[in-house]
């Protein structure tokens, strides 16, 4: 295989071994890389309904074919498993040296099963596998950790870790790399503490075999001259996604208060421009010329990363508007590798809940020390942050008293830093992303906005279905970042060039819609069949808050969504998608996309509509909350 090492290394934690496994290039070309990949495993050899923090749960590392081969935005890969804090389908897609070395140790991806019976470091060099012993390095910080990592392995190895919050499996805890770079949202670092795993330490030296290296390499060299030119680029330099803190404030959609409002008093002083002034670096992912991260001295005196989800959910949302002092809770969120997006719902949902009386816990909006002390008792499950530990879903069903109104989720995962009391495409994003509500499939609210936020028009249905294509099935399966072509406006025709000097073959842009459909497609059937009897359409319903209590401030003062337009919405999105009336793939969908086995083996679960119904009325008959 050319582009593709052709290899997996599953490591299994609870035998001590590591074996390559051969995959066949049929693998490759219907699924790609990296998400597809991660999916295609999943379905394959995960028995239904395994508990994601059992042994049996797989933890996914995977790379696309672009990986580690010099072009730029490449140095990424998915980490990916079933999710303990929704249940489904879980992924995220971190920056991390690792990407580079696992490709050049001759792995496409890494699948870790098991569970060692001790805290364990897995080390990767090359074809060589050893299993080191982690009683000194578990309780240590992300930072501290790759500090001795590096110590004792070498300066550049690719390292993917966990801080105490995935060791003591906090629902949401991630997946760190490389000191500001982390990814897995829907609790992948549990699933990597439940395995004793503190770490992968990951060196590789090989060469990846490619179609046309001459011609990647003049690719390469384009590409990155070509970022260079575009217009928005030394700006991007300047504050990356930060900018967007100043764009949300704008047009009122700017998570303030637990999402009660969409406008922050504060905003100016936890923008971008703010943000320029305490910057003291750059820092990015390998392979990349557009180093979007923001590194500032917090509060404490310490760097830290910023991005706009980070100091919008660690700031307005939790009511602070002192940069400084949110650049330290975010420290944390790195250090104890909490989810960031989750950890701002999780608390803004306790500041709400004791303001209202209804827990033990007393948190202010925008009290520091209460807020770091909170944060501490979450990571080690003490008192009351046993419970938020589980994420919000689950903190509302203990507190009750309506508070499940007002936990910001999808499916258990924590919505991120986007209001849609204004919105309804961006809110159909979220209700239908693949791993919960996360803006990573669908990022639409810009377009929604120029295009008329108040209608509910089946142009947005089409807008989004095409964007969750492009960015959730294509950016996701090739693993390289998207930021390129979404907020610098590299088109897609580079890719296609990349990929047939990598691997040969000529993927048009149909082909790879194709792809991207048929892997969200299987993601959307794992969702099913986990769920079973428990499926429903109202999973794919953003919390009520935004339906139920209007907007009290700015200029959208008195708009919410209107909960009847958004479940037609959401019926012309099945049907365009080839989804019946559940949500559920229909079978022609799944045969269309070549899913014939897959298609099989759902209708064991669930019994599969042959076609798409027509919309008829029936659809709200079916929804219980209307
Ligand atoms: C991503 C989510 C995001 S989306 C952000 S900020 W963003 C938060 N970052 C966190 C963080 O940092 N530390 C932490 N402890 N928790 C965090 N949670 C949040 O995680 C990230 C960039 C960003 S910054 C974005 S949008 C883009 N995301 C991409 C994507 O999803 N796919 C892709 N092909 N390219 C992307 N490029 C951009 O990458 P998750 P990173 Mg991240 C510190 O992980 O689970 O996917 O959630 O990976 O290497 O830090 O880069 O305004
Ligand atoms: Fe990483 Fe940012 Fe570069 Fe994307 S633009 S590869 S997120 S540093």
């Amino acid at each position: 295989m050319l582009g593709w090492t052709g290899n997996f290394l599953k490591i299994n934690l609870s035998k001590s071994q590591a074996v390559t496994e051969e995959y066949k290039q049929d693998l490759a070309l219907s699924f790609l890389g990296g998400r597809g990949f991660a999916i295609k495993i999943l379905w394959d050899t995960l028995k239904q309904r395994t508990d994601p923090l059992s042994p049996e749960n797989k933890l996914i590392f995977a790379t696309g074919p672009l990986t580690a081969i010099g072009l730029p935005n490449s140095g990424k890969l998915v980490v990916a498993s079933k999710s303990p804090l929704t249940g489904g389908y879980g992924d995220g897609n971190i920056g991390s040296l690792a990407a580079v070395h696992m490709r050049r140790a001759g792995y496409d991806a890494l699948i870790v099963e098991g569970k060692a019976e001790k805290p364990v470091i897995v080390h990767i060099k090359d074809k060589t596998c050893e299993f080191v012993d982690a009683k000194d390095f578990w309780g240590l910080s992300a930072f501290e950790l790759e500090e001795q990592l590096r110590k004792q392995f070498s300066r550049t190895v690719g390292i993917l870790s966990i801080g105490p919050a995935g060791e003591n499996q906090v629902k949401f805890a991630n997946v760190v790399s490389q000191e500001g770079r982390a990814g897995g949202r829907p609790g992948m670092g549990a699933v990597m503490g439940s395995k004793n795993l503190k770490a992968i330490v990951i060196e590789g030296t090989g060469k990846i075999l490619l179609s046309d290296p001459d011609e990647m390499q003049k690719l390469a060299s384009g590409g990155y001259r070509e970022l260079l030119a575009k217009p928005l680029y030394q700006f991007w330099k300047r504050q990356g996604t930060m900018s967007t803190v100043e764009w949300s404030q704008e047009n009122s959609a700017l998570p303030t208060f637990n999402y009660r409002q969409a406008v922050f008093d504060k905003a100016e002083e936890i923008g971008g421009f703010s943000m320029e002034k305490m910057k003291v670096s750059n820092r990015g992912c390998p392979q990349c010329n557009m180093t979007c991260g923001n590194v500032v001295k917090d509060s404490e005196g310490k760097d830290s990363e910023l991005d706009y989800e980070n100091v919008v959910m660690l700031g307005s949302n939790i009511g602070f508007g002192d940069l400084a002092q949110i650049a330290t809770l975010n420290r944390m969120a790195d250090e104890f590798g909490f989810d960031a997006i989750s950890l701002g719902n999780v608390l803004g949902f306790a500041m709400e809940a004791s303001e209202k009386g209804l827990i033990p816990v007393k948190v202010g909006w925008g009290q520091f020390e209460e807020t770091k002390a909170l944060i501490k008792d979450i990571a080690y499950r003490r008192d009351f942050g046993a419970v938020l530990a589980e994420g919000v879903q689950a903190a509302s069903k203990a507190v009750g008293q309506g508070s499940s109104d007002w936990a910001m989720h999808v499916k258990g995962l924590e919505v991120s830093a986007y209001d849609c009391h204004a919105a309804p495409s961006m809110a159909l994003a979220y209700g239908t992303s693949s791993i919960g509500a996360h803006h990573k499939d669908a990022w639409v609210i810009s377009w929604e906005i120029k295009a008329g936020r108040e209608s509910y028009d089946p142009i947005k249905v089409d807008h989004l279905i095409e964007t969750q294509l492009t960015r959730g099935g294509l950016f996701e399966a090739l693993t390289v970042c998207r930021f390129p072509y979404n907020s610098l406006g590299f088109e897609l025709e580079w890719y296609q060039k990349y990929l047939k000097a990598a691997t040969g073959v000529e993927f048009s842009l149909q082909k790879l819609n194709e792809i991207s459909n048929r892997i969200l497609n299987l993601i959307r059937a794992f969702w099913v069949r986990e769920y079973k009897e428990k499926w429903s359409r109202e999973l794919d319903v953003p919390p009520l808050r935004w339906f139920k209590e209007p907007l009290t401030q700015g200029a959208l003062k008195g708009t919410t969504l209107d909960l009847e337009k958004y479940n037609e919405m959401l019926s012309t999105y099945y049907q365009k998608r080839g989804w019946d009336l559940r949500g559920v793939p229909t079978q022609s969908t799944l045969l269309r996309l070549g899913l014939v086995q897959e298609a099989k083996e759902l209708e064991a679960y669930v019994k599969l509509e042959k076609e798409n119904e027509p919309l008829v009325n029936k659809t709200l008959q079916n929804t219980p909350f209307l």
